[in-house]
């Protein structure tokens, strides 16, 4: 049975990719990590893993259901989990849109038997990957503005050493104007 490795995220404009990009270029050392290639800057909501297109098709007439506001994102904080080797970008306060959309989106791949993480869902932009030495992270100050208004879902594939995200479908979030 074909599978895909599926994941529902938050994508970025482009523009904040590239100015993402440049930040991270001006504020990590080249061998702090391997930088994620600018298109594929994301914030994931729920892994799915490899799943069957029959799940996909049932979680995304889910996700199609899914009625909530969008949210503003603040992008004013940025870390490092040495073990799994990330330096991220997240924030200080997270929305609780987002918090609800991600569990929401967690509990409905839980019940068709995606297995989900029994971390806390923390919120974050993976800036590099294989970042398991000591970084020296750049000190706060920094600040992005994201008006979320849809959310998507992507696959990812592995080939020729590149990932590749590609997306799949997206949905979006209640207009916030006037709530
Ligand atoms: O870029 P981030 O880290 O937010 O880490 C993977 C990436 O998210 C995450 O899914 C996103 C697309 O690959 N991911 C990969 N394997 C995972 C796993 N086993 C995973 N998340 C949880 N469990």
């Amino acid at each position: 049975m074909a599978t895909q490795r599926l994941f529902f995220a938050l994508e970025l404009p482009d523009s904040l990719q590239q100015q993402l990009v440049r930040w991270r270029a001006e504020n990590f050392a080249e061998d702090d990590g391997k930088p994620v290639a600018a298109a594929n800057l994301h914030l994931t909501l729920a892994f799915l893993g490899e799943v069957s297109s029959e799940t996909s098709q049932k979680l995304q007439q889910l996700a199609a259901r899914i009625v909530q506001p969008g949210f503003t994102l603040n992008l004013d904080d940025a870390g490092h989990w040495p073990r799994p080797g990330v330096v991220w970008l997240g924030c200080q306060r997270a929305p609780r849109g987002l918090l609800q959309l991600a569990s929401l989106l967690r509990a409905q791949a839980a019940r068709h038997g995606c297995a989900q993480s029994a971390q806390p869902f923390h919120p974050h932009i993976t800036l590099l990957r294989n970042a398991t030495q000591k970084v020296a992270l750049p000190a706060r100050g920094f600040h992005w503005h994201l008006e979320v208004s849809h959310f998507a879902l992507f696959s990812s594939t592995f080939t020729q050493g590149r990932t590749r995200y590609r997306r799949l479908a997206r949905w979006p979030l209640l207009s916030s104007a006037g709530a």
